[in-house]
């Protein structure tokens, strides 16, 4: 049995949930973290010393990071499909899903921080700007590769997708300019077809205006 941790309004929860999700397996999630604590529980340190979510619990082997979990679960329960056992499509797919993890991600939730969590009084317009003008031009990237694909790495669903496609939604739904990226908005709207990605991903962030605390 697995078991999930980590509160629903994280971003690297999100993608990891996703990603449980799409596995199809049973499990339960327990929400930690944020306005619901529990990362300095001892038990919960003795599951990640790093006292962050999200952790999954699979029998008696505990993973954290996002990617860990999410090729974890890939590997265990999607092999030949999500997790491409050709090494060399594999390698397309690690590309794309390390770049999203090291360069995408980072600075669409350096953005989402200026912007969405830091109050109003407190932003600094010039950081901002730059901040979108760079996701803006990764978000390029993206569309650049996704010519005459369905998805990230061809037609399936892959776990370059996950990661780089979990930054979506927040990307749509911040108050920013975006130039018209035709494949990237269809990517995503071939993802939000997927109910694991609505479920998981498409969760609105209200709560987190403002708020730095966590
Ligand atoms: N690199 C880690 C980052 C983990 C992390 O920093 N998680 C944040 C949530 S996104 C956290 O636990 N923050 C404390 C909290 O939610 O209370 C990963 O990818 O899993």
């Amino acid at each position: 049995m697995i078991t999930f941790y980590g509160r629903k309004s994280s971003d690297n929860v999100q993608k990891t949930l996703w990603m449980l999700l799409e596995t199809g397996q049973p499990h339960e999630h327990i929400e930690l973290g944020g306005q619901f604590g529990g990362l300095d529980d001892p038990d919960f340190l003795k599951l990640n010393p790093h006292g962050r979510v999200p952790v999954l619990v699979d029998g008696d082997l505990a993973v954290w990071e996002s990617s860990a979990i999410i090729r974890y679960l890939a590997a265990a329960y999607c092999s030949g499909t999500i997790w491409p056992e050709d090494v060399r499509t594999r390698a397309e797919m690690d590309k794309w899903m390390d770049w999203a993890q090291s360069k995408l991600y980072p600075e669409a939730n350096r953005l989402f921080w200026r912007l969405i969590r830091t109050p109003e009084v407190d932003q600094n317009a010039g950081k901002i700007a730059a901040g979108v003008e760079l996701l803006n031009i990764y978000m390029g990237m993206l569309e650049t590769q996704l010519e005459g694909k369905r998805h990230l790495c061809g037609d399936a669903l892959s776990l370059a997708d996950i990661i780089a496609g979990a930054t979506l939604y927040r990307y749509y739904e911040m108050p920013i300019e975006r130039p018209a990226l035709g494949n990237v908005k269809r990517w995503h709207e071939t993802l939000t077809q997927r109910p694991a990605y609505r479920q998981a991903v498409m969760v609105p962030f209200d709560e987190l205006r403002g708020r730095l605390a966590f």
